[in-house]
């Protein structure tokens, strides 16, 4: 069976996860916090990463291709290239432009550090860039490429609330304001992969937390 390993307070393991779920999969979860991870599997210790009969893979949007390539069932890529390439496009705005933006202030925002204002000002200007031109290829009708469920939502429902919490906590502002963010989470949130992957994030987050106490 495919073993899923990193921990569900992670952005990226849920957007795995929630692709798992939603092509009906069957999966284990192995619990693996930082710094106890199998460094073979994913060299930067980064979760999450995936265990199959093939062998150990990492990153998660290689894991989502694989899964897509491997299981054809309940896909999650148009057929077609064109439209499967339009999908992929969200996905690399809003993980390389919004989300690592971002994150470089995640530290301050959940964490209990300290980003410089340097810094704040510097991501600040990059993400008053950035969100627009995603905002240009999200969809949001209903689904954010466009009328169905794809990799994309598995990674927008999993990175837009972290993305529009730390920008609220670090800004006063929540950046994604502008765009339909909370209506489609919302819609989002009634699937049952969604409440599923936002339940145990929440569990786990209170017990990744009162690790770190
Ligand atoms: N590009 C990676 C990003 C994964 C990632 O950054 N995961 C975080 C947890 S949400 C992590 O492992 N951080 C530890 C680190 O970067 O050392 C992917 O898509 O899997």
């Amino acid at each position: 069976m495919l073993k899923l390993c990193g921990f569900a307070a992670s952005n990226y393991y849920n957007k795995v996860k929630l692709a798992l779920l939603e092509k009906n999969l069957p999966f284990e979860e192995v619990l693996a916090w930082l710094g106890e991870t199998d460094l073979a599997a994913s060299p930067l210790g980064k979760v999450p990463y995936i265990i199959t009969d093939a062998g150990p893979l990492c990153e998660s949007e290689t894991i989502a291709e694989y899964l897509e390539a491997t299981y054809l069932q309940s896909p999650l890529l148009p057929k077609d290239p064109y439209q499967a390439a339009k999908v992929r496009e969200i996905v690399t705005y809003l993980e390389l432009y919004l989300e690592l933006t971002a994150r470089e202030l995640y530290a301050e925002a959940f964490f209990g550090g300290k980003v410089s204002d340097r810094v704040k000002e510097r991501q600040r200007a990059l993400l008053d860039k950035y969100i627009p031109a995603f905002g240009k290829l999200a969809k949001f009708s209903p689904y954010i490429a466009g009328d169905t469920f794809t990799l994309a939502d598995c990674a927008a429902v999993c990175h837009l609330p972290l993305i529009s919490s730390c920008t609220k906590i670090i800004y006063g502002q929540d950046l994604l304001a502008g765009l339909p963010v909370k209506d489609y989470l919302k819609a989002m949130s009634e699937r049952p992969s969604v409440q599923k992957v936002n339940a145990e994030r929440k569990a786990n987050t209170e017990l990744m937390l009162s690790r770190n106490r």
